[in-house]
């Protein structure tokens, strides 16, 4: 379509002149759009001939969030074209950056696990594999969060733009979901067989979204689920103005509750409405036969919600394509793999033996069979009660679904090698003992193409100059920039373009949110949903401790440090609620202090979310990365800042500890417990917080000023803090890892006072960040789990 500057800017402006008068980054926007949408539409329609020409196998990533981020730029980015339109647009007197600013992003996920699998697909598409992401079309996605008196406020955000829609309705692929009707048994022509009676139904429109691999080789789909009223014939068991209400909310929102289980009908629904008309597609398209299921789909489960794909596989199998019970069973153990993401009790999804009885009646029947059989070949082993009930699908009216997903599925993996460990010795002892080959390890990563290609285009093109392109495609070699971290101009030149990163934040930041910040402080940048084990409480802390010994000790006049945060807590979570006000009101009283403001200053940026943290992470020089040892499943976050030449702080838990293993603990900053000691003490109950108090003067005063309210305009935020901090045991270690992160902090310091040094071990930590692209990832899961075929790329 368009091969070089002229040529592009030739065709941009006729299509702009033919639209006419109206707002120019508008129309340009929407031309843009037309014209990558024109190129991908043939790519897109020839990748899926390709597929069924060669009767491919395929994957389906289900996944109740895709945390895509904004479209228009990465479409440009993948198809090569971001360099050609930027500087043709600039010559039009147009800036890319700002007509990118027009899009407001998806944001159909909460954190870590909607954006993984948005990496994932990116990933899939740029490796040439059949993979395809299956997931909800909300109207809302999370909340956008603003301050209000330093307390979190929630409002709806409406991402789907009438004028450029990023994705095709395929009314021509409607399917329709069945819940409640009454389970009966019916004579059939070979023997007895289950039919229910009077479902309500309700009708899935696919909302297709084309994924452009790198260099726009492969174009592949991601496919979002609308729920609308059915055609159908409706039962009547209610008022159908109730039924079309209760229809709309199945798509309305997204559940804004990250790693904590919400338990609640209506996300039930969801997560069978996905389940359902995903699998129905799948089965209805492929040409093949049903035996052979298992040799031409795979599925991957994304956390346990979309487990109920086990047994609704199985309803599918048996109810309409007749197979037998243990016919169904070897199909869909033998295409159905599950992503565990963390082992925090409060995230596990247990459901109500009740609800999902009234909601899906012909489900729970299966569920319990599955149930039945699965403690039926568990009678001949001498099984102590507490293993029967870590084993066990339904108990005491309750089914957990993550045994009912590892017992239907024929892999299981973690997201790092510690959560993968724990996960084997610990959490899922018992079911990896009856399954030993089942479980393994993927350690995650990230879409290197949007984390640095894009976000961090400057960098990109320093590494492309230096190491030659092949990297965007070959990511590990990024580590041939380790010949060139002793390389004096390539450090300076390295120092320059996290200078410009930073200006082009303080840019944001102050249209924004109207803060400025000093461009040459530190930028140590916490970024993450807000929860007790992330510890944003541990870093505010030391910000109060510094605060205090500025104000104490007349010596101590440190290296100007912006400390920024970034984060949602989820509506209901009110320690992590209040944990952003006491941000707020800590940042309140450091900026406001003349004395603390030349050393200390407090950033909380609003809404941080996919496009903010493109502006923050290139622009970061540390990484918090400090949650409480065993806590983190993996992180991901810690990859992005890595691969931008951030250094990071942080504790030995989730992909942290594979972060020291490749760059060499030399080059971060690592501190506090191991996940071996918390949870020895867990188990022992031996942590007393007040004894460190009686040992650590400094902390012991801060505590004091906590409760006697120097740090708060109302007194009850604090002590509902302190409480939790003393009285409370506090699970996340705060006071005991409080020490050994303060010092980790001095090093820092240390270690800034030789920017050239420090320079080096930033282009260290890039060089070793090849390993966490999600290409790697991908790559081990299609070896190990999906076993996909490459197909040759198209152009
Ligand atoms: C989530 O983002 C994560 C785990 C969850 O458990 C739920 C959500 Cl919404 C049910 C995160 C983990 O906390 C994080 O450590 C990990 O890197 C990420 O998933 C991707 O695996």
């Amino acid at each position: 379509m368009f091969s070089s500057k002229e040529e592009f800017k030739k065709i941009f402006v006729t299509r702009m002149e033919h639209k006419g008068m109206g707002k120019t980054a508008e129309l340009a926007y929407e031309t843009l759009w037309e014209m990558t949408q024109e190129w991908i539409q043939d790519r897109w329609y020839r990748t899926s001939q390709l597929y069924k020409d060669n009767n491919e196998k395929q994957l389906y990533y289900f996944s109740i969030e895709f945390l895509i981020g904004r479209v228009l730029g990465q479409n440009l980015i993948n198809l090569n074209f971001y360099d050609i339109v930027k500087e043709g647009l600039d010559e039009l007197g147009l800036q890319l950056s700002e007509i990118e600013e027009l899009e407001t992003e998806p944001g159909l996920g909460n954190g870590g696990l909607g954006r993984l699998a948005a990496c994932f697909v990116d990933s899939l598409a740029s490796l040439g594999l059949p993979g395809n992401g299956y997931g909800l079309r909300y109207k809302g996605g999370l909340f956008t969060q603003h301050f209000v008196n330093g307390y979190q406020t929630e409002q709806p955000t409406q991402w789907i733009q009438e004028k450029h829609n990023v994705d095709v309705r395929r009314e021509d692929l409607v399917v329709e979901v069945p819940y409640y009707g009454e389970v009966q048994l019916v004579m059939g022509m070979d023997g007895l067989k289950v039919k229910v009676e009077k479902p309500e139904w309700v009708k899935a429109v696919p909302y297709d979204m084309p994924v452009v691999g790198a260099n726009g080789g492969t174009v592949n789909t991601l496919r979002l689920w609308q729920a609308e009223v059915s055609d159908r014939p409706f039962p009547g068991h209610k008022d159908y103005a109730v039924y079309e209400h209760e229809t709309a909310k199945i798509t309305d929102r997204l559940y804004p509750d990250d790693s904590l289980e919400a338990g609640k009908i209506l996300r039930l629904k969801q997560q069978y409405f996905l389940c359902s008309a995903s699998l129905q597609t799948i089965l209805n398209e492929g040409s093949f036969s049903i035996e052979e299921l298992p040799e031409n789909v795979a599925i991957q489960i994304n956390d346990t919600h979309p487990a109920l794909a086990v047994p609704e596989l199985m309803r599918l199998l048996i109810d309409d394509y007749a197979l037998s019970w243990d016919q169904a069973w070897d199909i869909t153990t033998r295409t159905i793999s599950y992503t565990n993401h963390t082992i925090l009790e409060e995230a596990m999804e247990k459901w109500d033996r009740r609800l999902i009885q009234t909601l899906l009646p012909r489900i729970y029947m299966v569920i319990e069979e599955i149930d039945r059989r699965f403690k039926e070949s568990l009678q001949e082993q001498e099984l102590d009660d507490e293993a029967l009930h870590k084993l066990s699908i339904i108990e005491n009216g309750v089914i957990k679904m993550a045994v009912l997903a590892v017992v239907g599925s024929y892999k299981v993996n973690g997201v790092a090698k510690l959560h993968t460990e724990i996960l084997k010795k610990r959490e899922m002892k018992e079911l990896s003992e009856q399954f030993p080959n089942k479980f393994h390890n993927k350690t995650n990563g990230i879409a290197h193409r949007r984390w640095l290609l894009k976000a961090n285009h400057e960098l990109s093109g320093l590494i492309t100059d230096t190491i030659g392109p092949q990297w965007i495609k070959e990511p590990e070699r990024l580590s041939e920039l380790h010949y060139f971290s002793q390389n004096h101009s390539f450090l300076q030149d390295f120092q320059a373009i996290k200078s410009l990163k930073k200006e082009q934040l303080i840019h944001h930041l102050q249209r924004n949110q109207n803060v400025i910040v000093d461009q040459d402080s530190i930028f140590d940048i916490h970024i993450k949903r807000f929860h007790g084990y992330k510890r944003q409480l541990m870093n505010i802390l030391h910000i109060q401790m510094l605060y205090d010994r500025i104000k104490r000790d007349p010596t101590y006049r440190p290296y100007p440090r912006t400390f920024f945060f970034g984060g949602k807590a989820a509506p209901s979570y009110h320690f992590a609620k209040q944990v952003i006000k006491m941000i707020n009101t800590v940042a309140a009283k450091v900026n406001n202090d003349p004395l603390a403001r030349k050393h200390l200053h407090v950033v909380f940026v609003e809404n941080y979310n996919v496009t903010q943290a493109e502006y923050m992470i290139p622009a970061a020089d540390v990484s918090e990365q400090i949650s409480t040892a065993s806590k983190e499943a993996s992180g991901t976050g810690n990859m992005k800042l890595m691969m931008n030449g951030a250094l990071t702080i942080g504790t030995f838990d989730g992909a942290n500890v594979e972060i020291f293993e490749q760059v060499g603990e030399e080059n971060a900053f690592v501190f506090g417990m191991l996940a071996e000691q918390v949870m020895q003490h867990e188990k022992e109950k031996s942590y007393n917080p007040k004894s460190i108090i009686d040992s650590d003067p400094e902390i012991a005063q801060l505590m004091e000023e906590l409760i006697k309210g120097e740090w708060t305009e109302g007194k009850t935020n604090v002590d509902f803090i302190v409480e939790q901090l003393l009285e409370d045991g506090d699970p996340y270690f705060v006071l005991k890892d409080i020490r050994s992160y303060s010092k980790a902090h001095e090093q820092i310091l240390n270690a800034y006072a030789h920017p050239e040094k420090w320079a080096e071990m930033c282009v260290k930590n890039i060089a070793a960040s090849g390993y966490f692209s999600s290409d790697r990832t991908i790559q081990q899961y299609s070896d190990d789990v999906w076993h996909l075929t490459k197909i040759p790329s198209l152009y």
